[in-house]
């Protein structure tokens, strides 16, 4: 399979400083060599850059943190992406913060409709990510990305002279959830989206729940995003993320989550997203997340094989 790298650097979508590294973490951790090791083809494109001085939009949007920056970094991040996307291969997008999924899945669903597939959009994540600027109680724009994407209104200018094909809420998974935001939970309820919770993990199990939602999608025109932020797995396992909640992904839950999907052969596109290894711990939690990437995309246990010298 051939694989994009694209590193986005962004920490303009939270306030705990440290995300613009985990592109370079990611690397450092060996991501590449991993799948390459697999037998894929890897090819790393860098870093996205964002056009310079970003204006000043706090006028525009009052709630939010660095807003300009936000709507700069969207809009790189769409077209940077969609060159990526029309490359071909499948683009592991390497974050930085949350905030960046705008960018990236406004490019994958762009591609998704000029190429005429089904977009479904798994969202592994603590958090819902489906704030507003007027329900937001942080500020922190990378709460914010689901809202964008699914169409909301005072949101809609962070990609301007870009057409967004917008999700339907029929296409977004949120799994993994333990902390959701008052009025963020009445507006999840609202436009009806699929919402697991740990507690429905513990009580089910990852294997039945992600079985029965991915028997749900048709194999011949679905393309899956599968947008994994860190703070997805337990923070034990994981530190490196400035928003941990306890109570996460055990490291047998993240890896089957991921053999399942390589399985299903559904998946197009991945974030990585949150890693900050300014709160690591010798570097554990980018390891973790280059290792869950090498699940997603075909490493098991029991099927090594010699590689083929030569
Ligand atoms: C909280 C935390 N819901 C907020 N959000 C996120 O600030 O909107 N943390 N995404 O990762
Ligand atoms: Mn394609
Ligand atoms: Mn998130
Ligand atoms: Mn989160």
């Amino acid at each position: 399979m051939d694989i994009s790298l694209l590193g986005i650097p962004l920490e303009a979508g939270n306030s705990v400083p440290g995300t613009l590294m985990g592109p370079a973490a990611l690397r450092t951790a060996g991501i590449a060599a991993m799948l390459t090791g697999l037998g894929h083809e890897v090819r790393d494109y860098g870093d996205v850059v964002p056009a310079a001085a970003p204006a000043n939009l706090s006028g525009q949007w009052p709630t939010c943190r660095n807003p300009g920056e936000i709507k700069a970094w969207t809009e790189a991040i769409h077209d940077r992406g969609l060159d990526v996307l029309r490359a071909g291969g499948v683009p592991i997008f390497m974050g930085g913060d949350h905030a960046l999924s705008m960018g990236t899945v406004a490019a994958v669903s762009r591609h998704c409709h000029e190429t005429g597939r089904d977009l479904a959009v798994l969202w592994l994540d603590a958090h819902a990510d489906f704030n507003t600027p007027d329900t937001t109680p942080s500020g922190n724009m990378h709460g914010m990305p689901l809202a964008f994407l699914t169409g909301e209104p005072s949101l809609a200018g962070l990609l301007a002279g870009r057409d967004l094909v917008t999700l339907a809420p029929e296409a977004i998974h949120i799994f993994g959830l333990r902390s959701i935001d008052l009025d963020e939970r009445m507006r999840l309820d609202e436009h009806g989206i699929d919402c697991i919770d740990m507690r429905a993990i513990d009580e089910t199990g990852v294997s039945n729940l992600l079985r029965e939602l991915l028997a749900k999608l048709d194999p011949e025109r679905t393309h899956l995003h599968v947008s994994l932020d860190v703070d997805f797995i337990d923070p034990s396992l994981a530190p490196a993320v400035g928003t941990t909640v306890p109570g996460g992904a055990t490291y047998r839950e993240a890896h089957l989550i991921m053999e399942m999907l390589h399985d299903s052969g559904l998946v197009g596109s991945v974030d990585i997203v949150e890693l900050n290894p300014f709160l690591d711990e010798r570097g554990k939690s980018a390891r973790l997340m280059a290792e869950l990437a090498a699940s997603l995309f075909g490493r098991t246990v029991l099927d090594r094989r010699p590689r083929p010298t030569a």
